[in-house]
């Protein structure tokens, strides 16, 4: 038998179960315990998820490395066992035909670098040996697991420690709690980030204080959406709020972020809040008219249950639901990362409150695509959030509550908006 110095077995897995092929975290897992269970020495993984179908990951591993693609929507995976040395690479492709529910499946074993072909040139590697050896560490593997927030053209990625802490398919949506590397916790919702431990404030302190430090004198708020609990905890802060009534239609939402995020869902027992379950949509239609003194609609992307958190009839209503003075702020996506959303939203304000009455707020979060997000408002009454004047009272508040975003500078200089937004909002 001629001498090679790897071996390489190329896999066509079919018949998968999809939801296995597109489950990142239990992908990755199995691919490192293919390796283990061939006796392999683990050096790192690295995995990503693709939205909405997909994964795609290796296993570096001391002996080489297994890579894997996998098509979800064909059950289909495309899985590269490459090995050198003792270890039995079959080993590893009867583990991950268990793993992955594969009711068919092809392989095609190649010997690499043949040493009939190849000329042996040995050098001093002396100097490098303590350093390698420094780096073997048979008991611990970095993990490199990618959660990605995209559309077709433009994505952001979070790495995130492969662990999930909560993952339940709702009637409404896909809820999982993960752990980013860099932001702690997170909240996403059918693969979208929502919101996470280090940077949530940024959200909810500016889609809450500059509606209510506009107005002025806010005592009757209704929050519709904002699952997570940020918002009622911000809106809370204010002492002449009497009462917060929030509307989320996803209780495994609340849940989630009751057991894992409690530092954002910190206010759902505040004896003001009066908190449902329900379906916010209808809950506006019916609403009283000249009710609220302010209307926060905290819901996430327009797909899904959020959709017609987006439509003129759902405005309309919150415009009646609204009193003579009250003011709306909506969630208003990104300029750049989801133009169309966010211009026809205006668009739709503009509509119901006036040309002169749909400002837009610009505001910075990390987590999200692009970074750059809005909220909009509608602005029933003469106040105008650019033109507060309550200066002093912004920040002693902003002391006394430690916030760590809003301030009254960002206050005012969030509604400037860039040239290519003005451009958007005129079309
Ligand atoms: N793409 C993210 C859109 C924002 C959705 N809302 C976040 C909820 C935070 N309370």
């Amino acid at each position: 038998m001629s001498h090679a110095l790897g071996n390489h077995i190329l896999v066509e897995f079919m018949g998968c179960d999809p939801s296995i092929m597109n489950d990142v975290t239990s992908i990755e897992r199995d691919m490192v315990g293919a390796a283990q269970k061939a006796g392999a020495t683990v050096i790192n993984s690295t995995f990503h998820h693709f939205s909405p179908y997909g994964v795609s990951g290796v296993v570096v591993i001391q002996e080489s490395h297994l890579a894997i693609h996998t098509w979800p929507e064909y059950g289909y995976a495309a899985v590269d066992l490459f090995t050198c040395g003792e270890m039995n690479a079959w080993i590893s492709f009867d583990f991950l035909k268990e793993c992955f529910g594969a009711k068919n499946y092809s392989a095609l074993e190649m010997k690499r670098g043949s040493v009939n072909l190849l000329t042996r040139n040995d050098f001093d590697i002396s100097s490098m040996r303590t350093k390698a050896s420094e780096h073997i560490n048979p008991e611990m593997y970095t993990r490199n697991v990618w959660f990605t927030d995209k559309d077709e053209n433009q994505a952001l990625s979070l790495r995130y420690t492969g662990d999930v802490f909560y993952d339940v398919q709702s009637p409404f949506q896909r809820v999982r709690i993960l752990e980013s590397q860099k932001y702690g916790k997170m909240l996403t919702l059918d693969d979208m980030v929502m919101t996470t431990e280090k940077d949530e404030f940024h959200y909810h302190e500016m889609i809450s204080h500059p509606s209510l430090f506009t107005h002025g004198n806010a005592k009757n708020v209704l929050v519709i959406g904002g699952g997570d609990g940020g918002t009622v905890r911000e809106v809370l802060r204010h002492p002449g709020v009497e009462k917060v009534t929030m509307v989320e239609i996803d209780g495994e939402v609340i849940k989630a972020c009751k057991e894992y995020l409690p530092s954002i869902a910190a206010s759902f027992d505040h004896p003001k809040l009066d908190l449902r379950v329900d379906d916010g949509i209808a809950y506006i239609a019916n609403a009283n008219k000249d009710f609220y003194d302010v209307i926060i609609v905290d819901g996430s992307d327009p797909v899904g249950p959020a959709e017609g958190l987006f439509s003129v009839s759902f405005y309309t209503n919150c415009y009646n639901a609204l009193k003579e003075d009250g003011i709306l702020v909506a969630q208003g996506e990104s300029p750049k990362f989801n133009e169309k959303a966010f211009s026809e939203l205006n668009h739709t304000l503009q509509g119901i409150f006036g040309k002169e009455n749909a400002p837009v707020s610009l505001f910075f979060v990390p987590t999200y695509p692009t970074g750059m997000w809005s909220f909009q408002y509608g602005l029933k009454g003469s106040k105008h959030p650019k033109s507060i004047t309550n200066i002093d009272q912004i920040n002693s508040f902003v002391d006394e509550n430690k916030l760590r975003y809003y301030n009254a500078e960002i206050h005012i200089g969030s509604f400037a908006t860039p040239n290519f937004v003005k451009e958007l909002l005129n079309k």
